[in-house]
């Protein structure tokens, strides 16, 4: 039933067609060649005698085997390491007054998307989780062909034109005698980039910000960073940007958690999207569009066409036009997520684009890496590439050409075909460049105001709070410290003295160099609430997850209540114990543990929670991993609850400063440390642990820098 479906689905959306079909349905399931030839044998290759030489005949050995030689791609030269899901993109009202793109014309209208999501830096097989821009790049399968959306989950760049793309790349990734570090800015060909190009400055102040650690691909914006246009169809322009904004909110890991899960669970952020489609918490992000009109274009004290400048939303109010849900993981790994090929330049009637430099730049490139990657010109016929809408064309032939095309016509204009073909008139659908009056020498030159490379950054330091600030002297002092030249470290501190002097000061003291002489002062910077994220979604727990720390002797109806009452709310609580198997409450009733303490680790967990039970506390009080999964949990922030007698491996383990109940009636919440006493109502006390971990994290805890993990 379930192929059926999926039969008809692909169906619907053309990406079968009747041949295919007919042997993947019709044929049956038994192991055949390439050729369809059914095999007998698979498990030996074909020998003169059982001792001798394996013989050239062999055709299905040889195929087998020439076919596995042959399995891999070159991976993307950036954005190497991502996961990818599908879904479909709604519009909430008609955008006909701002853009004619058809997938924006109606309310309710819905059209189908895969999104791919990535770091940058890292190989294919690097780790999610480390310190790195995401990408978050969306293919519409609009009825008017494909639109591509290729976003980060930054607003800006490192770089104002796209000549300097490959400098920056080589200079980030592994360095090139020995290539190391993976997948990390933390080295000092990056940091040599950096002091010597100081367009970067801004970008490194986001880059070393908490948005580069994101807690999942589900808690993170992403933008378009390059200025495109909407066009009407009167043919008005203006210039746009996208964010996409999660429903769940902006959230982070803290750095010494992302660090430990990168060993832990290196795929983090893969498993996290893929457990909440199949758990139905379907991953969902809310499109809007920031629009200036042309006659405002010089307006800001920013040039709008440098992608290292934010449009900030105070200036530039952003207008919610849509809502993305993410509901289906894909079938196949390569098929899928490795072969699609997104290319910003991939628009339709009613987009165009804008003449920042780094835009155009990017328009050039990604096709161009894509006939590499993907083998040749024909990429756009692999399935997930494939447009609903109908291909009709005189491009023929190259390397894996699909298409029978019919016919001995194959040019434009003829008179033997009727001239098929025929472009479309803008009526038609056909796509119309906007009508921009371009005037100007050819020159190697940028416009006067992206010379200004730190009133933005500064405004960035100035807007995030105490928290975010300190996270981000860490980030350099990790980053930078990092680094083994002790003049790129010192020529550090000089260029972020540009920004802020008391942050220049900050990170020169971590890294063991002078601080700055001079420097300016970030306070008399603009203040932009909106590139901080402490303002955020923090009314849910969806999919958020839970470890109940449980021995035999625990307290069944406290386990089981607050359990089940975290599930309502949408919370995933996992028993995690020393030994997997079952354990036995107090009552004799049984659980199944989750998983044990070598399986798992605080680091993939949101908040703990140990239930009451003395047996069960009394085990836990001696186990060093149980006190480890408290300590860290806290360490990090994170929500802890305890009731009953769980409240005393607390008090056991390296936590202070903290209230905990003192009578039996009650229930404390202190720094997202939430305690009831063993005759609490149980009820009140899963509420109070519920709104904290809605909180996500507790900072004033940070405070507590003695708690070892
Ligand atoms: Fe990309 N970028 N990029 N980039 N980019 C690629 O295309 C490039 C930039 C982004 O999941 C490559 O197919 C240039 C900004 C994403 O498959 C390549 C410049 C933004 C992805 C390429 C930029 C992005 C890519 C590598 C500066 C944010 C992954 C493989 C001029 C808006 C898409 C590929 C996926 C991938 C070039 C800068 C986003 C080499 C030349 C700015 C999300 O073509």
């Amino acid at each position: 039933m379930k192929e059926e479906k999926k039969k008809q689905k692909m169906h619907e959306k053309g990406k079968i067609n009747d041949l295919e079909e007919f042997k993947e349905y019709s044929e049956g399931k038994k192991l055949t060649t390439n050729q369809g030839v059914k095999v007998s044998h698979t498990d030996d290759a074909l020998k003169a005698g059982e001792r001798g030489p394996t013989l050239m005949e062999d055709f299905h050995f040889r195929e087998k085997l020439t076919h596995f030689d042959h399995e891999r791609i070159p991976e993307r030269v950036v954005h190497a390491r991502g996961t990818g899901v599908h879904g479909y993109f709604e519009c909430y009202e008609s955008m006909s007054e701002h853009t004619s793109a058809q997938f924006l014309q109606d309310a309710g209208q819905r059209t189908p998307v895969f999104v791919r999501f990535s770091t940058v830096v890292g190989f294919r097989g690097s780790a999610d989780t480390v310190r790195d821009v995401r990408g978050f790049a969306t293919k519409f399968y609009t009825e008017e062909g494909n639109y591509d959306l290729v976003g980060n989950n930054i607003p800006i760049f490192f770089i104002q034109d796209a000549i300097k793309f490959a400098d920056m790349v080589h200079s980030i990734k592994p360095e090139p005698h020995n290539e190391i570090p993976q997948a990390t800015a933390a080295h000092d060909t990056f940091w040599d980039f950096v002091v010597s190009t100081p367009e970067t400055a801004h970008m490194i102040m986001w880059l070393m910000s908490d948005r580069a650690i994101p807690r999942s691909y589900r808690m993170m914006e992403a933008f378009s960073v390059n200025a495109f246009r909407f066009v009407n169809a009167e043919g008005k322009g203006r210039f746009i940007k996208f964010i996409w904004k999660p429903t769940l909110g902006t959230h982070q890991l803290v750095w010494d958690e992302s660090q430990k899960i990168t060993g832990n669970d290196p795929d983090y952020h893969r498993r996290d999207l893929y457990e909440a489609v199949e758990m139905g918490h379907y991953p969902e992000y809310e499109l809007y569009v920031q629009m200036i009109e042309e006659e405002e274009e010089h307006k800001f004290d920013f040039d709008i066409l440098d992608a290292t400048k934010h449009w900030p939303e105070e200036l530039v109010p952003p207008m919610k036009i849509g809502k993305l849900v993410l509901n289906r993981a894909p079938d196949n790994f390569f098929a899928e997520v490795e072969q699609v090929a997104f290319h910003p330049g991939n628009v339709v009637p009613g987009i165009d684009f804008s003449n920042d430099p780094l835009l155009q730049g990017r328009l050039f490139s990604y096709l161009d890496t894509q006939l590499i990657r993907l083998g040749g010109p024909n990429f756009h016929e692999i399935p997930v590439n494939r447009p609903l809408a109908p291909i009709h064309n005189n491009q023929r032939d190259g390397y894996h050409r699909m298409m029978i095309n019919t016919g001995k016509v194959s040019y434009s204009p003829n008179t033997l075909d009727n001239n098929d073909p025929k472009p479309a008139s803008k009526e038609e659908g056909g796509y119309v460049h906007y009508m921009e009056k371009v005037e100007g020498k050819k020159i190697r030159e940028r416009g006067e105001k992206f010379k200004d490379f730190f009133s933005q950054a500064r405004s960035f330091y100035n807007s995030m709070s105490e928290t975010e600030k300190k996270h981000i002297i860490s980030a350099f002092h990790f980053e930078v410290g990092k680094v083994e030249s002790k003049d790129v470290r010192q020529k550090v501190v000089n260029l972020f003295a540009n920004v802020d002097k008391e942050l220049a000061t900050k990170i020169a003291e971590g890294v063991g160099v002078l601080p700055p002489s001079g420097g300016e002062d970030s306070r008399t910077a603009d203040s932009f609430p909106s590139f901080s994220m402490e303002d955020t979604v923090k009314d849910t727990v969806e999919s958020r997850k839970v470890a109940i720390l449980a021995e035999d002797g625990f307290n069944y109806d406290e386990l089981i209540n607050v359990k089940d009452t975290l599930k309502k709310a949408g919370a995933n609580c996992k028993i995690v114990s020393k030994y997997r198997g079952m354990i036995k409450a107090e009552n004799g009733q049984e659980v199944e543990v989750d998983k044990n303490y070598v399986t798992t680790a605080s680091i993939v967990f949101d908040a703990v929670y140990v239930p009451g039970g003395k047996e069960s506390v009394e085990v836990l009080k001696t186990q060093g991993d149980a006190l480890h999964f408290v300590n860290e949990s806290f360490k990090h922030c994170k929500t802890i609850a305890a009731s009953g007698e769980g409240v005393e491996l607390f008090k056991e383990s390296n936590i202070d400063g903290i209230s905990f109940v003192k009578k039996d009636k009650q229930i404390v919440s202190d720094s997202g440390v939430v305690t009831a006493g063993s005759t609490a109502d149980i009820g009140e006390f899963s509420k109070q642990f519920i709104d904290a971990i809605a909180m996500h994290r507790h900072w004033d805890r940070e405070m507590k820098e003695h708690v070892p993990a």
